[in-house]
């Protein structure tokens, strides 16, 4: 049975990964930072009772700032593949805390290869490392590839450089199979909740069923390539499949505005919007209502811009070029942009109903408008 352990298992991409390797007979190890909750609510279906026989999934306390614990449970666990999916993952909150992002997103991948490499796995242990098109930043006005330069735009990006670059270098120096995944936005109703995405799917769900009047976003312009996170962990998994270990782009190959993707999933509750203002006054107020399960009033104003959502230096567009993980890995998205927005927009209704009954019977509702 193969091991694989995952850093970053209490993310998004970590739960869809490790229930992926799990249905592929994997024993997964996951490592999970000591928090005062129990912050596993996204693998809580995955949970198995460590007192059990044959159990194949288990946490591991353990942190990406902290060298000792990462070698310890490398060396417990022996696993033959490593996925780096732990990291401090907020471009706009890695202006407020560059110094741990660094440590964190850029440290964080040294101390894992360099664990295996101290452990003597570097014949065993294949890793994934969780790059990203932030990578590209200010380089605009075609489409991203394994080969294009980077231009990294943020503190997180740069840490994300650090990542990618020692990756290479240890595959080089050391002959390691250690990879790249240079993934492009990728979305899914496990999104966290301060990604643009998953804000306007919840303010939607919550503005349709009456329990929020409007939402605050930042720069409406921004054009990203997004795609679902179920497809983007195949890709994870294919690319330490190869025989040789390579850097690979994951992506759509389509773009779209913030604004758009407001539209669309507005649409997905028969809400149809007009945008009107310029930079901070812009907002967006409802034109039309067709679903009477969802309430809404023709002229209320459901979007505005607060300027505290913007970014010292901005990506503006993210535009990747598939074409190598397509033919070499075989990858295909079984998701395209619209199916993703009726995914997280249906899963966000689901979700408020439950809050929207709270609400009925008198119980307090929390406000949620970051
Ligand atoms: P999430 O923010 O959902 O998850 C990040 C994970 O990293 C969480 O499990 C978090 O733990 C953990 N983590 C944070 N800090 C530390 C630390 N100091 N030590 C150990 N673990 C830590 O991110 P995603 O799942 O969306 O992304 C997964 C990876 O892929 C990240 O590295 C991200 O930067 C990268 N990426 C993501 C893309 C995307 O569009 N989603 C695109 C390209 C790259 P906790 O739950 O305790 O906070
Ligand atoms: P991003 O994702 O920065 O691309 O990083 P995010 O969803 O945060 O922003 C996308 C774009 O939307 C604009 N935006 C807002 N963003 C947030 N978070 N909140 C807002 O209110 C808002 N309004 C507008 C942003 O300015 C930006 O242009 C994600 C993360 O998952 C990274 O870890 C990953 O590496 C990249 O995707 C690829």
């Amino acid at each position: 049975m193969k091991k694989a352990l995952i850093t970053g298992i209490t993310g998004q991409d970590g739960a869809y990964l490790a229930e992926l390797l799990l249905s592929k007979g994997y024993e997964v190890h996951g490592i999970k930072r000591r928090s005062s909750l129990f912050n596993t609510q996204r693998i809580d279906n995955l949970y198995e009772d460590p007192h059990d026989k044959n159990v194949r999934f288990k946490l591991h306390y353990g942190d990406l700032s902290d060298s000792t614990n990462i070698i310890r449970i490398i060396q417990e666990v022996q696993p033959d593949e490593i996925y780096n999916l732990g990291a401090m993952s907020h471009v706009r909150v890695s202006f407020d805390e560059p110094e741990y992002t660094a440590q964190v997103d850029g440290i964080g991948t040294l101390r894992i290869l360099e664990a295996v490499r101290l452990l003597g796995l570097t014949e065993k242990t294949r890793i994934y490392q969780a790059s990203t098109s932030e990578l590209y930043g200010g380089v605009q006005g075609h489409a991203q590839s394994e080969t294009t330069p980077f231009y990294p735009r943020s503190p997180y990006a740069v840490a994300k450089l650090y990542g990618y670059w020692i990756t290479v270098n240890y595959r080089e120096a050391y002959n390691m199979y250690a990879c790249n995944g240079i993934l492009f936005n990728h979305e899914s109703p496990l999104r966290g909740e301060t990604f643009v995405t998953r804000k306007i799917t919840r303010a939607v769900a919550r503005i349709a069923l009456g329990l929020q009047d409007k939402v605050y976003l930042g720069n409406l312009d921004s054009l990203r390539d997004w795609g679902h996170a179920k497809d983007y962990v195949e890709a994870m998994y294919l690319i330490l499949q190869q025989e040789q270990p390579e850097d690979f782009v994951i992506a759509t190959g389509i773009t779209t505005s913030v604004r758009d993707f407001v539209r669309m999933a507005f649409a997905e509750v028969g809400v149809e919007l007009a945008f009107d203002g310029e930079g901070v006054d812009e907002r967006a107020v409802v034109v039309s209502a067709s679903n009477p399960a969802y309430p809404v009033s023709v002229g209320q104003e459901v979007l505005c811009i607060d300027p505290r959502y913007f970014r010292p230096t901005e990506v503006d567009l993210l535009l990747g070029d598939p074409t190598k993980a397509m033919t070499k890995l075989g990858w295909q998205p079984k998701y395209d942009l619209p199916a993703l927005v009726k995914d997280m927009v249906t899963a966000d209704l689901d979700l408020f109903t439950r809050d929207q009954l709270l609400a009925t019977n008198g119980h307090a509702v929390l406000n949620y408008f970051e």
